[in-house]
């Protein structure tokens, strides 16, 4: 895609000197329960692959923002964040389109203690590589379909719970008892009714999400050959096509 010009301050090494893009962006998608190790899978990859302008983006920053009457039944746990009803899917789908162009974004940014965007945003200035993780990465046919690699984070439900218990005690000041009630009336029957479902639009499932090493190091080797493919592909294209535009 050709953007015409874009400011930017330095350029990934696949635009042209002029700031048009020669290629698009990889996007990876990570789903899978909650606390099934989808933010540490994706944390690692990046740590690995170590390439430069590799983001990772949350589904978390797509929640919708609640209204008065939303955010009363929300402080009464009565309001269903694990819905994918819950999330706005146009505005992600819209955000990850230019991402995947190259282009400048503004992400927003969530506020759980207030349910509602902020009035900042997280300025992404084009990536090579995006990482998307969320409980409904999959679930959205235009958003799965613009990935490259689409993931699914498969750690078992009691191991999901436990960790789960430990990460809301430990650093959302919830109770056993709230976190409990909370996994019972909505964290599992989302699981069970609309997350468990998009496992068969996934590429590739990891069992045991962090602890599965080799399941990572396969991906790692996947993504990195389909980068370089990708590379090579484009530069060939674009070396065709514009003849004085190599990539360094
Ligand atoms: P993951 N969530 C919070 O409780 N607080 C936050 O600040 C962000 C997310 C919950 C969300 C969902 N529901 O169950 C889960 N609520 O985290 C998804 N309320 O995040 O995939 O990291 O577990
Ligand atoms: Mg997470």
């Amino acid at each position: 895609a050709s953007n015409g010009f874009i400011p930017r301050s330095g350029r990934p090494p696949w635009y042209t000197s002029d700031g048009s893009s020669i290629r698009d962006a990889f996007l990876i998608g990570i789903a899978g329960g909650s606390a099934s190790g989808k933010t540490s899978v994706s944390n690692r990859i990046i740590r690995e692959m170590n390439v430069p302008w590799v983001v990772i983006i949350s589904m978390d920053s797509f929640y919708k923002n609640l209204n008065q009457e939303a955010r009363e039944r929300a402080a009464r746990n009565e309001y269903n964040f694990d819905h994918p009803d819950a999330f706005d899917f146009d505005l992600l789908h819209e955000k990850l389109s230019k991402l995947k162009q190259g282009l400048i974004v503004d992400i927003p940014m969530y506020d759980f203690t207030t349910h509602s965007r902020l009035t900042t945003t997280q300025k992404i200035y084009g990536a090579s590589v995006i990482i998307f993780e969320g409980i409904f990465a999959l679930y959205d046919k235009k958003v799965f379909e613009m990935m490259d690699v689409r993931i699914f984070v498969d750690t078992d439900d009691d191991v999901r719970l436990a960790r789960r218990l430990k990460r809301d005690i430990a650093s959302r000041g919830r109770s056993v008892q709230s976190v409990l009630d909370q996994y019972h009336k909505y964290v599992k029957p989302a699981f069970d009714d609309y997350i468990r479902p998009t496992l068969k639009n996934a590429d590739v499932i990891i069992p045991r999400g962090l602890e599965n090493n080799v399941a990572i190091d396969l991906l790692l080797k996947m993504i990195k050959r389909k980068l370089e493919e990708n590379v090579s592909f484009k530069s060939e294209l674009a070396k065709l096509h514009e003849g004085k535009h190599g990539l360094p």
